[in-house]
């Protein structure tokens, strides 16, 4: 099985605990996007859904593939989201925004009564951190925010090297017009002492550490799908 066909495999299961009716938040990145589908044949088939995208991205595509679509504002309260990760660790704590749609992801994800997180077995670590952490930041007083990061990294005794991603010829900017710090920490024994610091800095808009907010995670290998919950 390639890493296509795990991916497929992975929204395959996740697609088993869609039901008709529901409002469902839809992620970003390549495993959502075959969700999205598998999804769409579904709909085709007749299975009533209104989706909340997380990405223009994402929108994009189940506009081409004719998912209905709501804001989240239409929308507030979601039953199910189903999107993909960088990260997942036995505990379900997650790094998420590698494809730069963090922020968008964490709410409609914490508007969902649950989230199932889509991955192949190269996705899941022991401890999280060797993918490096996206952190949205409002570009208004970047380099303080970098500082103010940095500090907090050190008080946590992390260690590493933050680059503002580029895109192009410039610096990548999020669907919410921010930038973002991919923070290369190798290992983050304390996910959620990192969180919480981390929601403190006040140019910090999101980051990618997502902790008590999936539900179950549909893994999928060369020999199959396994959940973990
Ligand atoms: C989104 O897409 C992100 O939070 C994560 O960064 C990425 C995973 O992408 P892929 O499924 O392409 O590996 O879910």
């Amino acid at each position: 099985m390639d890493a296509r066909q795990m991916k497929i495999k992975a929204a395959e299961a996740a697609l088993a605990h869609v039901e008709d009716g529901m409002r469902l938040g839809i992620g970003t990145g390549s495993t959502a996007e075959e969700f999205v589908r598998l999804l769409a044949e579904k709909v085709a088939g007749g299975l009533r859904v209104e989706g909340v995208p997380t990405s223009e991205r994402t929108a994009r595509l189940c506009v081409e593939l004719g998912v209905p679509l709501k804001s989240l504002d239409e929308l507030p309260h979601l039953d199910l989201t189903i999107d993909g990760a960088d990260e997942v660790d036995a505990n379900l704590a997650l790094i998420k925004g590698g494809g730069g749609a963090l922020l968008r992801e964490k709410i409609v994800a914490c508007a969902s009564d649950r989230m199932i997180v889509i991955a192949d077995e190269s996705k899941v670590v022991e401890t999280l951190g060797a993918f490096p952490l996206p952190i949205e930041i409002n570009p208004f007083g970047q380099a303080a925010t970098r500082l103010a990061v940095e500090k907090v990294a050190a008080r946590l005794g992390l260690s590493g090297s933050m680059d503002l991603r580029a895109s192009g010829d410039g610096l990548f900017m999020t669907d919410g017009g921010h930038l973002i710090l991919d923070a290369s920490f190798g290992r983050i024994p304390d996910a959620e002492a990192l969180s919480s610091e981390l929601n403190s800095i006040p140019g910090v808009v999101e980051h990618g550490l997502f902790i008590n907010i999936a539900s179950l995670a549909v893994i999928a290998g060369p020999a199959g799908a396994r959940t973990l919950q």
